[in-house]
């Protein structure tokens, strides 16, 4: 599968991680956030409590759920947000059988935000819900190995996707990032270093992943990473911090308050064969919303929303918010994700298997 399709697929297969400065909601679901940008939203000038919602039609550009017209809302009142985080997902979201942190419905580490609106949360195989850490046991893999970072196993047999941290330029002495833990071990030699088992270079694996490593880890990698969890963070920066970071001691994690802190946020060298690029309009971690630049259905889709008996899945915005056929998520207005998928960052997608 060539990149270009892979970016489309993943375009904005977004987990809803916003920094913690435009997200000033409680727990309440939608929204009056008249900041942050996004579309102008559902119309639906709703009430509390069961007033009915004239939904948002989105006027942007080709909308998959199109005008909506909205449902009786029981909860929301549903201002025809401006943007703004949306509502809380409302069905477990599994991670290969397995019930995590971010996917779980509970609101892990109190600051009011759930599973994936929570920006920590990057993924139903994130078992954490206060640091960029996965928190499973073995997810991080054996020394140097990567697999697809976001499933909930340490090992390619499922994913197919492989990389080694040999291939890191920043596997140099002293600091040896981004796995410091293993010293000299996991040392960079050069991009002509093959890989077992796959007989490849770095170069090679740099440059292409299978089909496979593709289909199964592109829907779960969040915008502005690449599928072995090297991530631009904040988006825009420029600056790539592996999710695995354990400092040299193995005993810290990686969250938004230390990613300046190399140390504690190892750098790492993203590959181009399955990075996710962060989009303008896309939502990605430590990154103001989309604004109105993006379309009116930046934010838009979806009436009725919150609890609702939201008719219609709302529009997946005109802002191209999600590639067609894939239903958008995480903004004000839209609707959460149904059972068996999850919101990764802006778009809904099956839970892995
Ligand atoms: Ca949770
Ligand atoms: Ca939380
Ligand atoms: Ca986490
Ligand atoms: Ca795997």
């Amino acid at each position: 599968m060539p990149l270009t399709k892979v970016r489309n697929q993943n375009r904005f297969g977004v987990w809803v991680l916003v920094s913690s400065f435009v997200l000033p909601l409680g727990c309440d679901d939608t929204a009056n956030v008249a900041d942050a940008g996004g579309g102008s939203g559902g119309s639906g000038a709703s009430s509390n409590n069961g007033g009915s919602n004239s939904g948002g039609s989105n006027s942007g550009g080709a909308s998959n759920g199109g005008s909506n017209s909205g449902g009786a809302s029981n909860g929301g009142s549903n201002s025809g947000g401006a943007g703004g985080v949306g509502g809380p997902p409302t069905e477990i979201a599994e991670c290969q059988g397995h019930i995590y942190a971010c996917g779980d419905l509970l609101d892990n580490d109190a600051d009011g935000l759930l599973d994936s609106q929570d920006p920590d949360c990057l993924g139903p195989c994130d078992n954490t819900e206060d640091s960029f850490f996965g928190g499973i046991p073995g997810q991080t893999g054996p020394a140097c190995k990567v697999d697809c970072y976001f499933d909930q196993d340490s090992g390619a047999g499922n994913d197919d996707c492989y990389w080694s941290h040999e291939c890191d330029t920043n596997e140099i002495a002293p600091n040896y990032y981004p796995e410091p833990n293993n010293g000299a071990q996991c040392e960079y030699t050069g991009p002509d270093t093959v890989i077992p088992p796959t007989g490849k270079t770095c170069s090679e694996l740099n440059a292409a992943q299978s089909d496979a490593c593709h289909d199964y880890c592109g829907p779960l990698t969040p915008n502005g990473c690449d599928c072995f969890g090297c991530c631009e963070l904040p988006a825009g920066s420029g600056a790539f911090v592996w999710l695995g970071s354990e400092g040299v001691t193995g005993t810290t994690v990686c969250t938004m308050d230390a990613l300046d802190d190399p140390t504690v946020c190892h750098p790492c060298v993203p590959v181009a064969a399955c990075f996710n690029d962060c989009g303008e309009c896309e939502i990605c971690i430590g990154k103001p919303l989309p604004g109105p630049e993006c379309g009116e259905g930046g934010g838009g889709a979806g009436g009725g929303s919150a609890g609702g008996s939201a008719s219609g899945g709302g529009g997946s915005g005109g802002s191209g918010q999600c590639p067609e056929g894939v239903q958008a998520c995480g903004l004000a207005g839209q609707s959460p994700c149904p059972a068996g998928e999850f919101c990764n960052t802006g778009c809904c997608y099956a839970v892995p298997q």
